[in-house]
């Protein structure tokens, strides 16, 4: 592993446009449960895809609602852990590395990521479920009064119950403009890591291979295998919270 690492350090030290995608095994070492993990105890009945979409939402609010107070409030006491704070270091090496990130935490924000283009949203944030007032329509829910066992609060322009978490279902669109930047910095990388992901939701999986198709070297940083270990150049097996602190001292002199 040790000439692994080297070798990308390597690479590193000359690239001009790197770029990392992440997903929920980059926040796993915080304590912050992957995607597929997101569901102990009593949410192990359900499947998130049947949580995370619009339908599921509109059949059971407070089923939807209370899922997601659940895991906000799990996010809102974590910290990042030794994998966000490398990324950190290997941008001041590397002068500029974007981070187009899946997860709905603000882990790499908190780190000092300067450059982070959230595919899927923030979990930290609400809107009117109708957008009653433009799309998207904003809410702060520390701006309401309402009763946390009562299900979705009541949205405070059109006054149905209807605030949700803005963040990407599934069957949803994601953000123009970021879903544009994340293929335009894929397309233009010459070295992309890959960090914590299934590679199993699209479009966000597409990326790695946007990438490889213009020429990039893709590095994978996971423990286990993914249908983009297949196309990854370098495989870097093992957690992100021990993998990227041993690159940043091979990047150091
Ligand atoms: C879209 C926010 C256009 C919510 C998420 C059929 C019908 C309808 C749609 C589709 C269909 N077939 C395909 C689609 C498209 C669909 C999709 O991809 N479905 C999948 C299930 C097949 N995609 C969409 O719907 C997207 N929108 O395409 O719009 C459209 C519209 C209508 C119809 C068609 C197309 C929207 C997708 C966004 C969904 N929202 N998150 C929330 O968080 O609640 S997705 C969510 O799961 C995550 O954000 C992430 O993107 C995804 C997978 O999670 P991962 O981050 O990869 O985490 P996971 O747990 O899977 O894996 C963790 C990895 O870490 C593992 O590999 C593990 O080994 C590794 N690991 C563990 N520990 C560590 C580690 N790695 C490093 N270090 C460690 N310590």
């Amino acid at each position: 592993m040790y000439n692994l690492v080297q070798e990308t350090a390597k690479i590193l030290k000359i690239a001009h446009s790197p770029v990392v995608l992440t997903g929920a095994g980059v926040s796993k070492e915080s304590g912050v449960p992957t995607f597929r993990d997101a569901l102990e105890g009593l949410w192990e009945q359900y499947d998130p895809q049947e949580l995370a979409t619009p339908e599921a939402y509109q059949r059971n609010p407070k089923l939807v609602w209370d899922w997601y107070e659940f895991r906000r409030k799990q996010v809102a006491r974590v910290k990042p852990n030794a994998g966000h704070l490398a990324l950190v270091d290997i941008e001041k090496h590397c002068g500029t590395l974007p981070i187009i990130t899946q997860n709905v935490d603000h882990l790499h924000e908190q780190a000092g990521s300067s450059d982070v283009i959230h595919l899927h949203g923030n979990i930290q944030n609400h809107k009117c479920f109708y957008n009653c007032e433009g799309n998207p329509t904003p809410i702060d829910i520390s701006t309401l009064d309402y009763d946390e066992n009562d299900g979705p609060p009541t949205c405070p322009y059109c006054h149905r119950k209807s605030v949700r978490v803005d963040v990407v279902w599934f069957g949803e669109m994601l953000p123009e403009a970021m879903i544009r930047r994340a293929y335009t910095l894929s397309g233009a990388a010459d070295v992309m890591i890959v960090i914590g992901t299934s590679g199993l939701v699209t479009p966000a999986a597409n990326l790695p291979r946007v990438a490889k198709k213009a020429g990039a070297i893709v590095i994978e940083v996971n423990p286990d295998h993914t249908p983009i270990s297949s196309i990854a150049d370098i495989r870097l097996a093992g957690a992100s919270g021990e993998m990227l602190p041993q690159l940043v001292a091979a990047l150091s002199p």
